[in-house]
């Protein structure tokens, strides 16, 4: 790849004469060219490499021509997005990633002239830096009378004039017009001038256009009120409930039903079976002692022990009590049965006590966290685009090329 490599591209209507134009300058006559059915010819992106027959460019160089389909297809088959969709992606693709000339096609024997219209569907493809590479070729001229050309090429001068854009007339060889010499070689010449006046685009050049038309584009949207939606929808969440749970107690113990004699009495009794060291039987009626233990709250769990150690044997209505602590979240009941006195009763019955009032300390302490998942529904108003930036895209490089075309 050392030769240099000349990268040319048509664009512009179906039927103007781009390829043979192709066909002229490359010497070789490979794409095929309209007949006169007036439908279009290319259908996509052709390229042809030539040898530069013409010598239009430093000696050694390499052509390759782009083969654009005409815009307007006139079958549908195409449409313009399409048209400039494939030659930029085939030009991007391109290992060279530029493009030495562009030239826009305009057959001046037309009687409308689609000139600007080519001209922003090249800068909606490549930016308005594509233009500083664009060269007119204005084809069958000779099918127009003089004064009628005169007038259009007034109008094309109008044009291209204010964008530095150069143009020539060029008749393409065809069945209907035989190019004399004279004529080739003053062609050529006013085409290797125009030549001399384009500047070589980079592709790379496009990318930055790119960023800044989407940038514009993405404006565009968010200033397009009708393009926002206010919309109610239902979230689903789930909400997470964490709570502690502690469980907190108040100890009571309940008067047995006995009276002070029959506790006393009761008290002797297994005194003096202790002092004889003799096991003590079981009195169900007494030593059953229903001990209710509501759980309720506390923190310090200061049992009088030795209140009960104090009164041993006629320990009765006393009631101890714990203060409150929490916020009561649960109630526990429990029912401690003193079952049976054996050796040392009170100390059995106290233990057993302590024993209850240490779990409850334990319980106290044992602090369970708990979460819980509730899933909930709300509503809430969202606001969605209708339209993503792409939609905008081309307004966006319109509104860019507008700016452009005031500046020249
Ligand atoms: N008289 C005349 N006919 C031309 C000229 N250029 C192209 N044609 C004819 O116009 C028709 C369309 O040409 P073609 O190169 O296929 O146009 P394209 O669709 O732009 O590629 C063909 O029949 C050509 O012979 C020209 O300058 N003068
Ligand atoms: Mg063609």
């Amino acid at each position: 790849m050392d030769k240099l490599l000349i990268v040319l591209a048509v664009l512009g209507p179906s039927q103007h004469g781009k390829s043979s134009f192709i066909n002229f300058l490359s010497g070789l006559y490979s794409l095929p060219v309209g007949t006169d059915d007036g439908l279009s010819t290319t259908l996509e992106v052709q390229e042809v490499n030539a040898t530069d027959p013409f010598r239009l460019f430093p000696e050694g160089a390499g052509l390759r021509f782009l083969d654009v389909p005409g815009y307007g297809d006139s079958d549908l088959r195409l449409m313009d997005e399409q048209i400039s969709e494939s030659f930029k992606y085939r030009l991007v693709g391109m290992e060279s990633r530029k493009l030495n000339a562009l030239f826009v096609f305009q057959s001046i024997a037309e009687s409308s002239l689609s000139l600007r219209n080519t001209f922003s569907h090249a800068q909606g493809m490549f930016g308005p830096a594509v233009l500083q590479s664009t060269i007119v070729i204005l084809t069958k001229s000779d099918f127009v009378v003089p004064h009628v050309l005169t007038k259009r090429m007034k109008n094309v001068d109008e044009t291209c004039r204010p964008m530095n854009i150069p143009y020539i007339t060029w008749v393409n060889n065809s069945t209907e017009s035989i190019i004399e010499d004279s004529q080739l070689n003053k062609q050529l010449a006013e085409l290797k001038a125009a030549l001399a006046k384009v500047k070589l685009f980079e592709i790379d050049e496009m990318e930055g256009y790119e960023a800044e038309v989407k940038q514009l584009a993405m404006e565009m949207r968010l200033n397009d009120t009708s393009n926002l939606i206010h919309q109610d929808v239902n979230v689903t969440y789930d909400e997470i409930i964490t709570y502690n749970e502690t469980e907190p107690y108040e100890l009571t113990v309940i008067k047995p039903k006995f009276t002070d004699a029959e506790i006393q009495q009761e008290a002797k009794r297994l005194q003096s079976l202790q002092e004889n060291k003799e096991p003590v039987p079981v009195n169900k009626q007494i030593t059953e002692t229903v001990v209710d233990y509501i759980s309720n709250t506390t923190t310090e769990c200061r049992v009088r022990w030795d209140f009960l150690w104090i009164i041993p044997y006629w320990w009765k209505t006393e009631c101890f009590q714990v203060p409150k602590y929490e916020p009561v979240n649960k109630q526990i009941t429990k029912t401690v049965q003193v079952l049976e006195y054996r050796e040392r009763p009170l100390e059995n019955f106290v233990n057993l006590l302590k024993k209850e009032v240490v779990s409850g300390v334990e319980m106290k302490e044992r602090l369970v966290e708990k979460s819980e998942k509730q899933t909930k529904v709300k509503t809430e108003t969202s606001e969605i685009y209708k339209r993503d930036w792409t939609h905008y895209r081309s307004q966006a490089a319109e509104r860019l090329a507008r700016e452009q075309w005031k500046q020249v």
